[in-house]
């Protein structure tokens, strides 16, 4: 047995083709999201696909082996990255509902311009027509904004009161509405006029007051 061969590490081609293969399955994932929000699950197909991406039909199964685990796997990705994205903002040194804000801001804006993020809020409320399990909406959501809000209550930041739990399912209900209703009414593009004030309403009641304001 040689040591240094690691289970790790592939020899030089073979990491090239991963690599590339990587690429590939991100080109194809991005093709379907931009046909998927535009055109909807049922009218959207396969042969769509690798026309889009300028592949053929068999690539496109060799990354994703039904038109339902593309859905599956539109869908991770547009939950994947935010508690990432939760992690940095607050890394740069905003405090807890500081980033729960920010957090939802930038949210708001990947709404309005990322194919994943609206293929994703589509396909969900597509769920009866695709005949897979997808990830159970809402609860990453809820669950990321529960940990802020359980920082900002610990930090004396919240009101006095609000339960974090509560106060997460309350923040995404309401953005959750409120995307839906701006794309209904005006295809997103009133999104962040619409966020802004739901925003600064659910904000002025989830702070906590600072203690000189009644003095
Ligand atoms: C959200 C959508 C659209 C939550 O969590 C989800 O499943 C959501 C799509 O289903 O808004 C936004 C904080």
């Amino acid at each position: 047995m040689n040591g240094k061969q690691s289970t790790r590490t592939l020899p030089a081609g073979q990491e090239l083709k991963q690599e590339r293969a990587i690429q590939t399955r991100a080109q194809v994932l991005t093709a379907a999201a931009e046909l998927l929000s535009a055109k909807g699950y049922r009218n959207t197909s396969m042969q769509d696909v690798a026309d889009r991406v300028g592949m053929t039909k068999g690539a496109v199964y060799f990354h994703f082996r039904s038109k339902e685990a593309l859905a599956v796997a539109v869908v991770q990705h547009h939950y994947g990255q935010w508690p990432n994205v939760a992690e940095n903002i607050r890394a740069s040194g905003l405090g807890p509902l500081d980033t729960v804000e920010e957090l939802l801001n930038r949210a708001a804006t990947a709404f309005q311009k990322d194919p994943v993020m609206q293929a994703g809020a589509r396909l969900q409320l597509e769920r009866p027509l695709i005949d897979t399990e997808l990830p159970q909406p809402y609860v990453d959501w809820t669950t990321l904004l529960t940990q802020l809000f359980a920082e900002a209550e610990s930090a004396g930041e919240l009101r006095p009161g609000v339960s974090p739990e509560a106060a997460a399912r309350t923040v995404v209900g309401a953005f959750f509405g409120m995307q839906h209703i701006s794309d209904t009414l005006t295809h997103r593009a009133d999104l962040h006029g619409r966020w802004g004030e739901t925003r600064d309403i659910l904000f002025h009641s989830l702070r906590a007051g600072r203690s000189a304001e009644h003095a």
